[in-house]
């Protein structure tokens, strides 16, 4: 906790480090109640920094100093100044040796930053900032040295030592204790340091390279776990492959290891050589975890496995630039994942979080560049901006210079810098360079804020047989930021006849048709495209695949997008025209609700679902998705003053609605496939995930009509599937049902059942949290008393508190605002203990100006008290200020 007021650090203020690290020599003893760090580093100045020796400024956060040499000699209370954050000494020569010995307390660091216990292991996590809570040092990226690591502890209660690189000796020492030592040959960012200690067991596999090196690959968990690390060994391999395949990259040290824990901020940590993971990105077996689940961890193990190039071998200058790392990375996994299962499917699920949560992001009080300008606390920066939206930005790239360029573009980033520190600047420039393009006005996306909106207006003259698109586009002002110049967006799109065929697109000063397919680039505020020999007046079919990040309107009547339903050629937009067709009706039945009237639905909704159920050619996980309403969360976003109430009314009398007239088909689908679920075992593939989302899909609609078949199959499936996703469907489906007993009975023979699972335990916390039915605060209190209930753990306080205050928007903004007291008082507690957890928890509260003033007014109150509560870690006082300002 801090006395002072945090700091704005300014991108504008960078300036390269005063001095170097080359090697970094680390011994650990590690003991139960604190462990010693003595670290040497051979330093020099900075030769770029030029001449002159100015004060040496160590970072170092929570430590408490036993002793610092300079070249060999021992300093004095006189030679060096101590603060709070920093080490200050005052270097003779152009080249030393420094070398401190810190006392450190693991074992009570709740932050999770910096060297931890989880349970019984030693784990670390270092970036962004928690290095500095490991011994006095240049924590900045551009820092990069070459690290060693000797680690001695309890040989019984740590027989695993582990640290980056390769393991170089080890042996016994007196008093039951053993060491190991690690070298790292690659330099790297203290960031990317990682130590583990504990009693692992580990699953082994190895993978040969493309040219021919074998390299050990190992798996460690608790030995509990030790029978779900095949799925994410099968991800690791596959990852490993295909970044081979699709970049050229090689993996390049003789061993990666996956380590598992318990206790974790975020979902996993790119540590060169040493990844570690929370257990939730690691663990998946049928039996304990759901489709989705199987599909985030290949995503996850691919992400970090994919940072070793984006983000180790070339990493960031700064910690403005991390977008540069993380946004390609993001790329890099949605690729593979669209790879190894359905592209359309994954660019689906991508959009829908995109547009559902970044796009909030965008609208509030946090928005900000994917590469911002200024932050308190750069935690708070490992944003959807960052990350989604900034893997939008490279996406929208690899759309305008092609596969083939993009590829041009990224060996020349990667053999330029190979080794360095860099910036998104650099990152475009390789691109720029690699195919002679100019991207000066592209990058804008990197500056300004705001999700542009785009407005398109057609025109079609029969007598020129020409036929117009116009594009006008406008960014809304965000904080820091009124004015907004043109972005350059990518719109790809087709324009089809009444037939549902694909026109050839002929420009209007272009010689020829250029395919049926393009993608065009809007540059400007407002711009025509015109396209001739248009014997009839066509459909578009616009920015396919989404292939920008904006807000696009264009007025499509119901009928027309039914039509693009049926017959759009790009199965992203035959689910984009189903969505905006559902917010047309929902948002009718919206308006219904806040007039007091009865609510109607249009019929054309359900034929146009009855049409896509009823479609067997159609790839079921299609279905499914085309099945699903927009959520509440994405209808309050689009909404101007989300009117909570309304917006649920409406959701659920329409998937009522579907229930009753869809019926029957729903019900043959569900049947048929639980048929073939029923008599086929558990495969984590594409195909069966799609059966498995369309028999779920149907069964939430079943239940609906509260038939009693219905609740015998649903029973039949919570109690006779082989796997977690079949199983907590059904369980969610009789958890928001009427049918107490069945309900009660459910939920006690599954904690019972999984009591020893935490990560299950997580789901069933999520599923009950997730209900809408009344009551939910009183749910969720109530839970947080269950023995496998813990604040200290940042799983279940998401699976619990996140999990309500995020998905159960009708519990969460109850009238009289007791959900934001409930939160408010949670992010007051965590703050305490673990402030990037409570800042995190703290999102639903920003979002306060998209509703009624009533409840403006209440939540606005709430992150009052928690601003004037005195003692606020700089992670909560940043969110919390600027969203009060
Ligand atoms: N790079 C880490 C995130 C670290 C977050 C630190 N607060 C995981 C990832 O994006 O791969
Ligand atoms: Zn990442």
């Amino acid at each position: 906790m801090r006395t002072e007021q945090p700091k704005m650090i300014y991108l504008k203020d960078y300036q390269a480090p005063e001095y170097l690290i080359d090697e970094t020599h680390l011994t650990f003893e590690l003991f139960e109640d604190h462990s010693l760090v003595h670290a040497q580093l051979v330093m020099r100045r900075n030769p770029a920094r030029g001449e002159g020796l100015p004060p040496l400024v160590l970072d170092g956060q929570q430590l408490e100093l036993l002793s610092v040499k300079l070249d060999d000699v021992e300093l004095t209370d006189a030679d060096y100044q101590l603060t709070d954050s920093h080490l200050t000494l005052h270097p003779q020569c152009a080249q030393f040796m420094v070398d401190t010995s810190v006392k450190i307390h693991p074992e009570t660091n709740t932050a999770l930053e910096g060297l931890y216990t989880s349970g019984s292991l030693f784990c670390t996590q270092c970036e962004a900032e928690g290095f500095r809570k490991i011994t006095y040092y240049l924590d900045r990226p551009d820092v990069m040295s070459i690290f060693t690591t000797t680690m001695i502890a309890d040989q019984h209660k740590y027989p695993v030592l582990l640290s980056n690189g390769n393991p170089v000796g080890s042996g016994p020492v007196e008093d039951g204790r053993h060491w190991a030592t690690w070298e790292d040959p690659f330099k790297k960012p203290a960031y990317l340091f990682a130590l583990v200690a504990g009693d692992l067991w580990c699953v082994e596999d190895t993978f040969t390279t493309r040219s021919n090196r074998e390299v050990a690959l190992r798996i460690y968990v608790e030995p509990e776990n030790i029978d779900k690390c095949q799925h994410a060994m099968n991800s690791l391999k596959k990852s490993m492959r295909w970044d081979e395949d699709t970049y050229g990259r090689e993996y390049d040290l003789d061993i990666f290891m996956i380590v598992a824990v318990n206790d974790f901020n975020m979902g996993a940590m790119e540590n060169k050589g040493l990844n570690i993971f929370n257990s939730s990105a690691v663990l998946a077996r049928a039996e304990t975890a759901t489709d989705a689940a199987h599909q985030r961890v290949e995503a996850i193990v691919a992400h970090e496995y994919f940072h070793n190039w984006s983000g180790n071998r070339v990493t960031c200058r700064d910690w403005f630039q991390l977008s540069l790392k993380e946004g390609f990375t993001v790329f890099r996994d949605a690729c593979f994942s669209a790879d190894m299962n359905s592209p359309t499917v994954k660019r689906i699920q991508d959009v829908a979080y995109l547009r559902t949560h970044q796009f909030a992001e965008d609208a509030g009080p946090m928005a900000h560049a994917v590469r911002p300008d200024s932050f308190i606390e750069i935690s708070n920066f490992y944003t959807l901006t960052v990350y989604e939206k900034g893997s939008e930005v490279v996406g929208m790239l690899h759309t305008l210079l092609g596969a083939e360029g993009f590829r041009k573009g990224s060996d020349l980033y990667f053999d330029r810098h190979d080794g360095q520190a860099v910036t998104c600047d650099d990152f475009i420039k390789a691109m720029e360079d690699a195919n002679g393009v100019d991207l000066t006005q592209f990058k804008r996306w990197y500056s300004q804020a705001g999700t542009p909106r785009l407005n398109v207006t057609e025109h079609y003259d029969a007598a020129k047989q020409t036929y117009s698109l116009t594009f006008a586009q406008s960014c809304p002002a965000t904080p820091g930021q009124t004015e907004k110049l043109p972005f350059v967006i990518p719109v790809a799109l087709g324009l089809l006849n009444a037939n549902g065929e694909e026109l050839p697109l002929h420009l209007q000063g272009e010689s020829a048709a250029v395919g049926t397919h393009r993608v065009l680039s809007v540059t400007e505020a407002q711009q025509t495209f015109t396209f001739t020999g248009m014997a009839q007046q066509p459909l578009p079919s616009l920015l396919r695949g989404f292939s920008a990040p904006v807000k696009l309107h264009f007025p499509y009547s119901r009928d027309q997008l039914m039509f693009l339903m049926q017959h759009d050629t790009d199965g992203f937009n035959r689910w984009e025209a189903g969505q905006q067709l559902a917010v047309q009706v929902l948002q009718d039945l919206i308006g219904q609700h806040q007039r007091g009237e009865a609510l109607v639905m249009d019929p054309r909704l359900v034929a146009a679902l009855r049409s896509v159920l009823g479609n067997e050619q159609l790839d079921q996980a299609m279905v499914a998705e085309m099945l699903s309403l927009p959520g509440e969360a994405y209808l309050a976003e689009i909404s101007e003053i989300a009117d909570v109430d309304a917006i649920h009314a409406a959701r659920e009398f329409a998937r009522q609605h579907l229930a009753e007239s869809l019926h029957e088909a729903l019900w043959a689908r569900y049947q048929a496939n639980r048929e073939v679920s029923k008599a086929t075992p558990y495969v984590a593939q594409a195909e069966h995930f799609a059966r498995r989302a369309l028999q779920n899909i149907a069964l939430s609609y079943l239940m609906l009509t509260g038939k009693p078949q219905v609740l015998a199959a649903a029973l039949e499936q919570f109690e006779h599937s082989d796997n977690m996703t079949e199983r907590l469907t059904a369980l969610a489906v009789l958890v928001n049902s009427p049918f107490d007993a069945e309900k009660a009975k459910a939920l006690a023979s599954f904690a019972e059942h999984f009591k020893d699972n935490p990560l299950v335990m997580d789901q069933w916390f999520s599923v009950q949290a997730g209900c809408t039915l009344p009551g939910g605060l009183e749910r969720v209190k109530a839970l947080m008393q269950h023995p496998a209930f813990t604040l200290k753990n940042p799983n279940k306080v998401r699976a619990l508190i996140g999990a309500f205050a995020g998905q159960n928007l009708i519990n969460f903004h109850a009238a009289d605002g007791s959900g934001y007291r409930f939160l408010a008082d949670l992010v007051i507690q965590l703050n305490a203990f673990n402030p990037q957890i409570a800042s995190r928890q703290l999102a639903p509260l920003t979002r306060w100006r998209k509703y009624d003033s009533a409840r403006q007014a209440l939540m606005k109150a709430e992150l009052e008290r928690i601003r004037t509560c005195g003692d606020l870690s700089s992670d909560v006082f940043e969110v919390v200020s600027k969203s009060l300002a």
